[in-house]
């Protein structure tokens, strides 16, 4: 179903630039990805379907699909992800201090967490069909030591920050604070937490500054992969307790990815379309 319905929104011509596909991950793209069976596809696309069978009936669902877009939304926003001589993709700069950056006028997005979190590697999932665009990925945590700009025509900007936890608090002081507390075209807010190990208490204090910043922001539950769905489903209705709970600028619904396996990456490449207003949905969707 999903690859006929996905063969009408794809028809030749329509991608907007030819990328060379050889460099590209197999499943960077929805055309690719939804050659797989159904079920993979589902997953792939709507990593939280994965575990609703493991959730006891008495849990209420619907905060975790708040955000559900359609395929074809999913397929108008990664259209936004492929780079063209109109619309170029790059990496723009990087700095150690906010004032080293110039203002811009696209919204931003900018991606938080822990060291080693996974924070580089989920940008460079969301910018794989741009493989050009060098986004540094590493086993060592504290790899990330600026906050690295990277644009996206004049649609949007992602920031890719320096982890807490390694050389943290000086870097979050002196760098990450200061920015989410100032830069004005600061659209959204990525925290990210590693799903297989759960909220850490470096976590739950960076919830904390979050909250006291007041500006809106989303949690982000990575690496799904590396653990079972028992792990995965206990760490993540206790994040969703948290958010229940002790937030107020917090989006409900948190997104589950896995930048190894792609699952989650074209509903979060959606989302940012949809946050920094460079798509209007069919569906209407809050955010
Ligand atoms: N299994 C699995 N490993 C992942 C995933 N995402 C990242 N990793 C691994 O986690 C390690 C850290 O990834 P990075 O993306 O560099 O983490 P980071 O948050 O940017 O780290 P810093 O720059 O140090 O703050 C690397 O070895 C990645 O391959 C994932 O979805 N699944
Ligand atoms: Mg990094």
């Amino acid at each position: 179903m999903f690859g006929l319905r996905l063969s009408l929104w794809l028809q030749p011509g329509t991608q907007l630039c030819s990328v060379s596909w050889q460099s590209v991950h197999k499943l960077a793209s929805l055309q690719k990805a939804t050659l797989l069976s159904p079920k993979k596809v589902q997953g792939l696309l709507y990593p939280f379907s994965e575990l609703e069978a493991y959730l006891d009936r008495s849990v209420d669902r619907t905060q975790f699909q708040l955000f559900h877009p359609s395929l074809e939304d999913m397929v108008k926003a990664e259209k936004l992800f492929y780079s063209s001589p109109s619309h170029k993709i790059d990496y723009y700069i990087s700095a150690e201090r906010l004032d080293h950056v110039p203002a811009l006028k696209p919204p931003e997005v900018c991606f938080i967490g822990r060291s080693n979190v996974g924070k580089s590697s989920l940008i460079k999932g969301l910018f794989s069909l741009t493989p050009e665009v060098d986004v540094r990925v590493s086993k060592t945590p504290g790899h990330t030591k600026k906050m690295n700009f990277f644009r996206v025509g004049k649609a949007f900007t992602v920031v890719d920050m320096p982890g807490y936890g390694h050389r943290a608090p000086k870097d979050f002081v002196d760098m990450v604070e200061p920015y989410l507390n100032t830069r004005k075209n600061l659209v959204r807010t990525f925290l990210l937490v590693d799903g297989s190990v759960g909220l850490q208490k470096a976590d739950l204090i960076a919830l904390e500054m979050c909250e006291e910043i007041r500006r809106p922001y989303v949690m982000v539950v990575t690496k799904i992969d590396k653990c079972g769905s028992g792990t995965l489903l206990t760490n993540l209705l206790d994040l969703q307790d948290v958010v229940k709970t002790h937030t107020t600028s917090c989006f409900p619904q948190p997104f589950l990815v896995s930048s190894l396996h792609f699952w989650g990456i074209y509903l979060l490449r959606c989302f940012i379309t949809h946050v920094t207003g460079s798509l209007r949905l069919t569906d209407t969707a809050p955010s």
